[in-house]
């Protein structure tokens, strides 16, 4: 291998010399000892692991490598006696020597295969690698190039790209020649057998580049990360229904009040009225005020091994927190090639929220919004399947309690007095030796219900039209701001 490796470094260093830019020299190919496919069956020995196919290939020097020569270098090991070159242009040879060449007429891509084998059938191996051969210094004119991460040929990596590769979760095709999973640069490759059914050739799903399209295929999807966009253009209103659910809708913020809380929120998808059907991956990401949640690790998506989507092993499920750009990417999908139906909550979001910031605010109540901005689910073949969301945001309201708690200690707080409480026709406002401003009426989940406005030093707000509940008054004078709380029965 070492001795390989500094050829390998040798010849790469001999190419840039020359400044040739017609074939990439730099990889060598190894088959693995595989129990042969053999002409006849009968033939088919109980072991095969006497020899090891190599090689690799180099730009053919001189006149001849401007018309698309190549030399091919075999470096197969153990005792063949037979060997067989597919150059991937329709022609082959069955030359045996140290080195063979071959001249390319056109400009492709082709997969070169070399095979060996001895009379006995003991040994057999194979292997292959991808050339391309261009005149062109830009690769891309020889195929749709594979940018690594961009599975499904947007433009950009993100979670739509990962419910690719659960799609083709497991197939193979030939490996990109000299692959750079993490450079974002176009790349030559190969066509697979498969295409999708919006006409995207699998081969754009192995990221890597390394001929199977598995879980390694994340990683460049992530290097290359950008947010997710695009809004809700793959959505129905008579849809299965997609939502996020608080498992609180209010936090009530008091001196004990922790000074980081979670909130979660189940990903919430179906229901038992009309449950999801056929599906086969997902993909969403909702927005929210990043703000409020702390810096590392302010939100977590946990995937609910025990949902219709499957067991931990039989998805990919990724969550994605996107702080700056106040967003959550998130997707699940399946990886087996079956469509699935079911609903119930399939994910669980904690949110952890810093109270001191909340704290901060001048606002009595504050909400934290959480609206599901985008949204794509697929079935096994990548159709969409409309679906549908709730138009008013997931949302929890923190309602602060602590300047109630601190009225004594605010000296305005005599001076204003609210009655009665309970209230059932009208809230009376009276203030003694402040001028008032406004009053924002908030009800239990810190909705501003109404501003009403003073007649001075006094005011009255219908409540006939308050349902029964706890409000808070944000009461605005001239000298401060003073909370009360009052309940309308
Ligand atoms: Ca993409
Ligand atoms: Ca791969």
């Amino acid at each position: 291998m070492n001795k390989l490796h500094h050829l390998r470094r040798a010849l790469h260093q001999t190419i840039l010399g020359l400044g040739i830019a017609l074939f990439s020299l730099t990889s060598v190919a190894y088959g693995t000892s595989l129990p042969l496919a053999s002409k006849d069956s009968n033939e088919i020995p109980s072991s095969t692991v006497d020899c090891q196919a190599a090689f690799y290939k180099e730009a053919y020097e001189g006149a001849f490598a401007t018309l698309g020569g190549v030399t091919f270098h075999n470096f197969s090991e153990g005792d063949y006696s037979s060997i067989n070159w597919d150059f991937g242009d329709g022609t082959s040879s069955s030359e045996n020597a140290a080195t063979v060449s071959h001249l390319y007429t056109e400009s492709g891509i082709y997969e070169v295969s070399l095979s060996i084998w001895d009379d006995n059938y003991s040994c057999y191996s194979y292997t292959t690698q991808t050339i391309s051969v261009t005149t062109s210094s830009d690769p891309c004119l020889l195929s749709d190039c594979v940018y690594p991460g961009d599975a499904d040929k947007n433009g950009k990596a993100d979670l739509l790209d990962l419910m690719a590769i659960g799609m083709g979760f497991g197939l193979t095709g030939p490996e990109r020649e000299d692959p750079e999973p993490m450079e974002w640069l176009g790349q030559a490759a190969l066509n697979w057998t498969e295409s999708t059914a919006a006409g995207i050739n699998y081969k754009h799903f192995d990221s890597d580049g390394n001929g199977v399209i598995d879980y390694q295929d994340i990683m460049p999807i992530l290097h290359h990360y950008s947010p997710m966009d695009g809004d809700l253009e793959y959505t129905s209103y008579n849809g299965p229904k997609i939502s996020l659910d608080f498992e609180v809708d209010t936090v009530f913020i008091t001196e004990d009040t922790e000074s980081i809380i979670t909130l979660n929120a189940g990903v919430i998808v179906g229901a038992g009225n009309k449950p999801m059907e056929d599906i086969y991956g997902m993909a969403l990401y909702f927005d929210y005020d990043s703000t409020l949640t702390e810096a590392a690790e302010g939100v977590v998506v946990n995937y609910n091994d025990n949902c219709f989507f499957g067991g931990q092993n039989e998805v990919i499920a990724y969550g994605q927190e996107l702080r700056n750009s106040q967003q959550t990417d998130l997707a699940i999908t399946r990886l087996d090639g079956q469509n699935i139906s079911g609903y119930g909550r399939v994910a669980t979001v904690s949110f952890f929220i810093i109270i001191d910031v909340i704290d901060g605010r001048s606002e009595a109540a504050v909400p934290f919004e959480v609206p599901i901005s985008g949204i794509k689910v697929i079935d096994k073949d990548g159709n969409i399947i409309p679906v549908s969301i709730d138009p008013k945001p997931a949302n929890v309201v923190f309602i602060k309690e602590s300047p109630i708690t601190r009225v004594n200690n605010n000296p305005l707080d005599s001076q204003v007095s609210v009655f009665p409480n309970p209230v059932t026709d009208v809230i009376n406002i009276e203030l003694t030796g402040l001028n008032g401003e406004y009053v924002k009426v908030f009800n239990s989940l810190g909705q501003l219900i109404r501003t009403h406005n003073f007649d001075q030093t006094s005011t009255s707000i219908s409540a006939n039209n308050l349902s029964s509940g706890m409000y808070l008054l944000n009461i605005q004078t001239d000298k401060g701001l003073v909370n009360k709380r009052i309940l309308v029965e």
